[in-house]
């Protein structure tokens, strides 16, 4: 499409990529370079326009996407800053979904471009065009072609690298546009200046400029015969036509356009610009990609959060038309359109118009969750819309005053709309409320969030761990319960023998009796008193794996009754369990560790000290360079098992768990498990 047949719409672009590659710094350098803002703010100072609730300022990283907007060159745009940690990775995958077009902002080191791994796959699982920017190119000594080869190697696409650095033998000082034959000198917060042909250098293509323009029209040439043609002819094509390859295969995926710089000196920013500006899609085809119905006015929610004073805001995307007050979405009437950009437009932050791309925040409104598809009449599932990765790290919570125990509730709920990743979960057995996440950073940033959204004290502990006991042996156990007091006298007596089964075989009941020594309408008391019993066995925990079989027993026509029978049963229970060997179960999870393999041996031998079972390793498929370890690992050594396989793998690293079965614990760590139920203690942890 040319720009002069461009329907004018706000564009979107989401900033992704490792934590710390300079994503914020660039777009702070993208809001200088466009005048959005006069002076630029440093993450270091906590100056940023992005970055500006409290959580990221104390952090000094992103905590959460925040969009900021500007126009270049007469177009609007709006950029959506992500953080990059890997345990917020929720709110960049939501980003990129609405994005016209996502910039992978990259450290120039080769060892860390494994980590783009993820991000690469999802992008082409989901067609988003993208282009990869390398940052912080003031640090590089090496060659970018290195770089690019590393980065290469992540990427199903081709790399197709746009500019080559040029310098000084020691430091980088321009760059080759290999499009437009260009040579630029970078200057700070400014404009790069022309290097301009002279009589001792007619040109500025340099051998590896001429090499590096050769091999991208190479790569352009495998989505194109006829271009294809001409290069085998030798007839160069022109520059405009290169642009029209560029354009339309960054809009279908097919190729990654790489451009370098330095955000914080605010090289290279404006060639990004530029780029994104002549090849970045319109909302428009970007909704037609996503399958949004045309016709009306049409708009997505891609993230909720709650504002102080304000309440719900529902940050949602223009697919179609334009939105203005008084318009109805999802069948109800929107009057609250506010601004939900940086640096804010106006005063108010109250808007009464949003035009086709924008992203705005929807006010108070009720209607459809992180995703949904919003026309005049519904709220509608997407197509598509990744489904959050399952929780690594769990943290049991409570209110430090019971009576805020309903608040902490509601709290938490709202902090899980804002953020999907995040779950909210009831363990029955131990009465917790228990909130998982992708890990500790992220359970720590959640609950910062709460306390000062809702001001709340809120405390955290490590969860319980779900055991059970069973016996060793049988018995055989006789139980009598006898009273004489005044009128109505008690009386039951019963012969119950106790068995062990095997793992899996829950509590089962047999009925053996003969000749109605208890009678039958008994019967169903005795099974109900020994049934209670195994709710907390002689260890503290329940009972599973057992069987009981009533075979004798006598009764009093007169004082026997339901109650006397269930109490006998209990103390039979009780006092048989008790001579039965108890032993204690844990629960044992089946894990999949994936990790680059230079990791797969130093992760092994960390799941051991975990007292994991290994069962096993391989090339995790599909993934070049990646393992997986398969393991049988106990529950209870799984708490902040994902904290150390990031910290083995530089943060690559993840796993995937179910429940397998329970396992008998004995020794030490059995003993320390008892006295620790006994005692009802949790070892603290810190979120
Ligand atoms: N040397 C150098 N440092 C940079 C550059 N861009 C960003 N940084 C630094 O990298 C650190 C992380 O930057 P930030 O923008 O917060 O990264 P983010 O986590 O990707 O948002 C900060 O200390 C920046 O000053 C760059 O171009 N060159
Ligand atoms: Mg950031």
């Amino acid at each position: 499409m040319t720009n002069a047949a461009r329907v004018k719409t706000t564009r979107c672009i989401a900033v992704v990529g490792a934590q710390s590659s300079g994503k914020t710094t660039l777009v702070e350098s993208m809001l200088l370079a466009t005048g959005a803002i006069q002076k630029r703010g440093r993450v270091i100072d906590k100056t940023t326009v992005s970055d500006h609730s409290p959580e990221a300022r104390t952090r000094q990283m992103s905590t959460e996407l925040t969009p900021v907007r500007f126009t270049y060159l007469g177009d609007d745009w709006v950029v959506l800053d992500c953080p990059g940690a890997f345990d917020l990775a929720q709110d960049a995958t939501q980003s990129m979904m609405v994005a016209d077009a996502v910039v992978v902002v990259a450290d120039p080191d080769e060892g860390r471009m494994m980590a783009l791994a993820p991000l690469f796959r999802f992008l082409d699982d989901h067609a988003i065009p993208h282009v990869l920017f390398i940052n912080k190119m003031d640090s590089v000594t090496g060659p970018v072609r290195d770089l690019l080869a590393a980065a290469q190697r992540q990427s199903a696409r081709p790399l197709v690298l746009r500019h080559i650095p040029i310098g000084d033998g020691s430091h980088i000082t321009g760059y080759v546009d290999l499009v437009a034959e260009r040579a630029y000198h970078y200057k700070l917060d400014k404009p790069s200046e022309r290097i301009q042909a002279t009589s001792t250098a007619p040109s500025v293509m340099t051998s590896g400029a001429v090499n590096a323009r050769r091999e991208l029209l190479e790569k352009l040439s495998d989505f194109d015969d006829a271009l294809l043609e001409k290069l085998l002819e030798d007839i160069v094509p022109d520059k405009n036509e290169v642009y029209r390859h560029l354009t339309r295969d960054l809009a279908g995926d097919l190729i990654v356009p790489v451009l370098i710089g330095a955000a914080e000196h605010d090289h290279g920013v404006r060639r990004l610009l530029k780029a994104l500006r002549h090849e970045v899609p319109d909302a428009s085809v970007t909704a037609d990609r996503l399958g949004i119905p045309a016709g009306g006015t049409a708009a997505q929610i891609f993230k909720i959060t709650y504002a102080t004073h304000v309440g719900k805001l529902s940050l949602v995307r223009i697919w179609r038309g334009v939105l203005k007050d008084g318009d109805t979405l999802a069948g109800l009437r929107v009057s609250n359109i506010q601004e939900a950009a940086e640096p804010k437009s106006s005063k108010t932050a109250k808007l009464h118009r949003a035009n086709t791309g924008d992203v705005v925040a929807l006010c108070k409104f009720e209607a459809g969750h992180t995703g949904a598809v919003l026309t005049e009449h519904a709220a509608a599932e997407p197509k598509s819309w990744p489904r959050p990765a399952a929780p690594l790290y769990t943290v049991a919570v409570a209110a430090k005053a019971r009576k805020d125990d309903v608040k902490l509730g509601e709290a938490l709920r709202k902090v899980c709309e804002e953020d999907c990743s995040l779950q909210l979960g009831h363990a029955h057995e131990t009465a917790e409320l228990l909130l998982s996440g992708m890990g500790d950073v992220h359970l720590q940033i959640a609950l910062e969030r709460a306390r000062r959204k809702f001001d709340l004290d809120i405390d955290t502990r490590r969860p319980q761990v779900a055991y059970r006991e069973t016996i060793r042996r049988g018995v055989v156990q006789h139980a009598r319960h006898k009273r004489q007091s005044g009128g109505h006298g008690q009386f039951a007596d019963i012969k119950v023998e106790i068995n062990p089964l095997p793992r899996g075989g829950g509590i089962t009941f047999t009925d053996a009796i003969v000749g109605g020594v208890v009678p039958r309408n008994f019967i169903p008391a005795v099974e109900a008193g020994l049934r209670d019993n195994t709710q907390e066995g002689p260890l503290g925990f329940p009972v599973v794996d057992v069987n009981m079989r009533l075979f004798d027993g006598q009764y009093h026509s007169v004082d026997s009754s339901d109650q006397a029978f269930r109490t006998a049963a209990r103390i039979a229970m009780t006092e048989g369990l008790a001579q039965c060997e108890p032993v204690l179960l844990e629960p044992i999870h089946d894990v999949q560790i994936f990790v680059p393999s230079a990791f797969t041996s130093k992760v092994q031998r960390a799941v051991t000290q975990r007292r994991a079972q290994i069962l096993g390793f391989d090339a995790r498929e599909g993934w070049s360079g990646w393992d997986v370890i398969h393991v049988n690992m106990p529950e209870s050594e799984m708490q902040d098992l994902i904290l150390e396989v990031r910290q083995i793998s530089q943060g690559m690293g993840t796993y995937t768990s179910a429940f397998s079965h329970y396992q008998e614990l004995i020794g030490r760590d059995a003993d320390r498990v008892v006295q620790a139920r006994k005692q009802n203690q949790t070892p603290a942890v810190h979120a």
